[in-house]
């Protein structure tokens, strides 16, 4: 973490996703599963609930994942990979990562009982979230990643969402997994190096990576990685991790205030400064809470995931 020693300062230079893809211009979580594959490899299996990235992998039989995917049904990612890590400890296959990738809806709404049955029974695999705070791929409507002031579909401006954003790091943390991390595609050092980490975890990993949506969000889709970087820098979406209890922070240089993250983007063009303060508000003692985390974090029990009975051997996945 941080610009210290353990800081990764490249990306692999391999391409293994393609690029006839169907994503939207600048599509932050096209990006992210571009970085994720890079460092989870050629040997992954990757499911996939019905979500933007659905689409955006390409029509049967065609696929830009680079990897095989197992497009499943809206509520089952953790269950699905549960599956397929089932099956290749049968068959005795040790190397091939297991990928659960969805949406905030599809985890943090209809996939939350899927995703925490897996993570407390153990399951060794890696979920990430890729986070565009709405249902996108069926336009734009709230899910409980929305966060609070957002327009959407479902939550038109003179009722736009007043709830806050549903904290599912720190649900994933409850659950006493080994690692749960925050990720951003403005940072892709950061979120390789995460992946590389939970590759080496043996139990439940969970990452949650903010990715813009220029559609939803209402932003021309230059500024894809511009807002993600701002989402850091303002503390909105802070950086961090919780391996096995102990949280670590990443720190922006100078914290900034959320009206310049908030002005660009028109699903928040409503709201006036009283608002913005409030929200600013909001966001401070968030931010202190989460500090105030880290320097009490103390090191959790060991986890100790299910052991597999079966000896496991190499294979190859072209
Ligand atoms: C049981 C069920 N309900 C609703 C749908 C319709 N549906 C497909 S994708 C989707 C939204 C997914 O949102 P999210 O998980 O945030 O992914 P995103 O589209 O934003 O990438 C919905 C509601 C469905 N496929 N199955
Ligand atoms: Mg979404």
């Amino acid at each position: 973490m941080g610009r210290g020693k353990d800081m990764k300062l490249s990306i692999p230079e391999i391409e293994i996703m393609s690029p006839g893809h169907l994503a939207c211009q600048g599509c932050g979580a096209t990006l992210a599963f571009r970085y994720a594959i890079k460092a989870l490899g050629k040997k992954t299996i990757v499911a996939i609930p019905a979500c933007c990235w659905s689409v955006i992998d390409g029509p049967f039989p065609y696929s830009s994942a680079g990897v095989p995917v197992f497009h499943t049904a809206f509520e089952t990612a953790a269950s699905t990979a549960s599956g397929i890590k089932a099956a290749l400890e049968i068959k005795g296959i040790g190397d091939v990562n297991v990928l659960a990738w969805a949406g905030d809806g599809g985890t943090m709404d209809i996939g939350i009982q899927a995703l925490s049955g897996a993570v407390e029974r153990g399951e060794d695999i890696i979920y990430v979230c890729y986070d565009n705070e709405a249902y996108m791929n069926t336009g734009i409507q709230r899910s409980s990643s929305t966060p609070q002031g957002a327009w959407t579909s479902t939550t038109p401006v003179i009722k736009y969402k007043k709830m806050p954003k549903k904290d599912m790091i720190e649900i994933m943390v409850a659950h006493g997994i080994p690692y749960t991390a925050t990720a951003n595609i403005a940072f892709p050092e950061d979120f390789i190096g995460k992946l590389e980490k939970a590759k080496t975890i043996k139990g439940p990993k969970f990452i949650q990576i903010i990715s813009p949506c220029p559609v939803g969000w209402k932003f021309s889709s230059h500024l894809t990685i511009k807002i993600a970087k701002l989402a850091f820098e303002t503390c909105i979406y802070p950086l961090y991790e919780v391996k096995d209890g102990i949280y670590k922070v990443r720190r922006p240089n100078k914290k900034k205030g959320i009206n310049e993250y908030l002005k660009m983007q028109r699903r928040f063009s409503h709201l006036d400064n009283s608002e913005i303060d409030n929200m600013q508000r909001w966001i401070d003692s968030k931010w202190q809470n989460l500090i105030e985390k880290e320097a009490r974090s103390v090191p959790a029990e060991k986890y100790e995931s299910p052991k597999s009975t079966k000896e496991t051997k190499t294979t190859d996945i072209v």
